[in-house]
């Protein structure tokens, strides 16, 4: 589908892929994909870059996922396999734990209708109560690290929830693993695209999280100094 038939407000769930990285999730995996099956009516073709040496790829298989299997190399290297992978015109990426709100994939398809390029989840509008303090501080200062590169307010530059119009996914060479998630904001903003941020409400995580709070911490700030500055070379 083109941009032009995009804009005349054509999308429909079948143009829908909801992808993720999923890493040791079996406690959560099944409710994240029932929420998606039941809001796009099966419709949205769904896509899992598993690593997991749990039961979370056969349940994925079971709700009709298409699963890739890659070793476990962090976050970013299995979101971006995930968004490459995907083979519909707007491409949403969550979670597999549970934090992020399915019911929302209808508003963030309507946006892109609208002609946003990328539609963002802002956490931390509603205050994200459920997010440890510590990330909830974290998450702030990586928003105003990004915001004060980019010359631009960005609110929250981390979250795992957002969709892509496909043609921008084409477009922008990813390079980031842990700040994954900040790269595929900042690079956008930073090109001029048309990005939305919506506040989300986000719940308490289903399981054990993947991430290291202080090395994950350390790579998203590299990953957004790194990526900020080279966007303003370029
Ligand atoms: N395939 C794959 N998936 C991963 C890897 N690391 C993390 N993930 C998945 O990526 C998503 C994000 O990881 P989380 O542990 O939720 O990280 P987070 O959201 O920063 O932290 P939480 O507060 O715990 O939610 C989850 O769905 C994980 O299962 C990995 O190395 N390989
Ligand atoms: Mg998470």
């Amino acid at each position: 589908m083109t941009v032009a038939t995009a804009e005349a407000g054509e999308f429909t769930f079948d143009d829908l892929s909801v992808v993720m990285g999923t890493y040791n999730e079996e406690e959560a995996v099944g409710t994240v994909l029932s929420d998606i099956e039941r809001v796009t009516d099966g419709r949205a073709e769904v896509v899992c870059v598993d690593g997991s040496t749990d039961r979370t790829a056969e349940i994925a298989r079971e709700h009709g996922a298409r699963v890739i299997e890659q070793e476990p190399r962090g976050y970013g290297v299995a979101v971006r396999a995930a968004l490459l992978a995907a083979q519909r015109p707007v491409v949403v990426t969550t979670d597999c734990d549970d934090t992020y709100p399915m019911s929302r994939l209808g508003d963030f398809l309507a946006q892109i209708e609208k002609g946003y390029d990328v539609v963002s989840g802002d956490r931390l509008y509603h205050g994200a109560d459920a997010m440890p303090a510590l990330n909830r501080a974290g998450n702030c200062a990586f928003a105003l690290l990004a915001s004060a590169l980019l010359g631009e307010r960005v609110h929250d530059v981390t979250t795992g929830m957002r969709a892509y119009r496909r043609e921008v996914i084409e477009k922008i060479e990813w390079t980031e693993n842990t700040g994954l998630s900040a790269e595929l904001l900042v690079r956008p903003v930073a090109r001029g695209y048309d990005v939305r941020e919506v506040p989300i409400e986000y719940r308490e995580r289903t399981g054990e999280t993947k991430l290291d709070p202080f090395q994950g911490g350390a790579a998203i700030v590299t990953s957004i100094l790194t990526v900020g500055l080279q966007e303003r070379l370029r």
